[in-house]
């Protein structure tokens, strides 16, 4: 097998040119930039090169859609040998990326650090996914662990106890990995923290409403995106075309009969109705779920 990353911490799956199917993206601290492999649909992937990635080795990469266009978009850690700032790659369809536009994380929110993780939360409610990073600690002081709200535009540190999401302690001067989940239903997000430090255990830390964490509870339900409308689709046995950017179109398949779909309580919208006729398809905004546009 052709060794194509000398040094790499992370790998991940996703939809990198949004066709529908799974493509890796593999991480490197160099020599040379991160490793896109395209999947052409039956498990045959061929390297992809990405311009947005050309100059760039990180440490660990997250896929989010940031700006909830549907597509997701990049978060790279590290962005330099030996630590750096990191990046958002907007994705703007078909495979191609664009690095930090705007900048959607602004050197000032985004300083030099040793960032190993992320994971995202609605942290505000606002319906757009905030950021946790993490990683190791570069003094006594310093706030390695950061909650980062996102505007749709732009990621900002949050203003509460100095940008702190979690405390600075001992117990997480090295933090490598992070997951959010509510793990005791209580409405507010908690979290496991994989630490690299052979005196300390890793740690799960419990989201509570007191002053000094202040987690909200969450009251947001998950946006329906593309991917949901596709695994609606396929429950009703129907054919989907998606076009990034543009719209939707959605056909029963022959010999099957049409019926409406509720939604979950946990989705946006309270019904989803499905009833094409005399076999035609219908087209929709890929924005929306439940609105045809003709
Ligand atoms: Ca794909
Ligand atoms: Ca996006
Ligand atoms: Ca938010
Ligand atoms: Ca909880």
């Amino acid at each position: 097998m052709e060794n194509l990353v000398a040094w790499s911490l992370d790998l991940e799956l996703f939809d990198f040119d949004d066709d529908f199917d799974l493509d890796v993206m593999v991480a490197s601290r160099g020599p040379g930039p991160a490793v896109v492999l395209l999947n052409d649909g039956t498990g045959v992937f061929s390297s992809h090169p990405v311009p947005a990635l050309a100059d760039q080795v990180h440490a660990a990469l997250s896929p989010v859609d940031l700006d909830g266009d549907g597509l997701l978009d990049v978060l790279t850690l590290q962005d330099a040998p030996g630590g750096g700032r990191n990046s958002v790659l907007r994705n703007a369809g078909h495979g191609e990326f664009l690095a930090n536009p705007g900048p959607f994380w602004g050197p000032a929110d985004n300083p030099v650090k040793l960032d190993f993780d992320a994971a995202t939360l609605d942290f505000d409610n606002d319906g757009t996914p905030d950021l946790v990073v993490t990683g190791l600690r570069s003094g006594m002081l310093d706030v390695n662990t950061r909650l980062l709200l996102n505007s749709g535009a732009a990621l900002m540190t949050a203003a509460a106890a100095d940008g702190a999401a979690f405390p600075v302690v001992p117990e997480l001067a090295q933090s490598f990995g992070l997951q959010l989940a509510d793990l005791d239903h209580d409405g507010r997000d908690d979290a496991v923290v994989a630490v690299r430090d052979e005196l300390q255990r890793n740690a799960v830390l419990f989201g509570s409403a007191d002053p000094q964490d202040d987690v909200p509870l969450d009251t947001t339900p998950p946006r329906i995106g593309v991917p949901q409308l596709f695994s609606l689709a396929v429950h009703n046995r129907e054919r989907v075309t998606y076009r990034p950017g543009s719209t939707t179109r959605r056909c029963r398949l022959a010999g099957t009969t049409s019926g409406s779909t509720r939604s979950s309580p946990h989705t946006t919208s309270p019904r989803t109705r499905s009833r094409p006729t005399g076999g035609a398809c219908r087209t929709w905004s890929s924005r929306s779920a439940s609105r045809p546009t003709n």
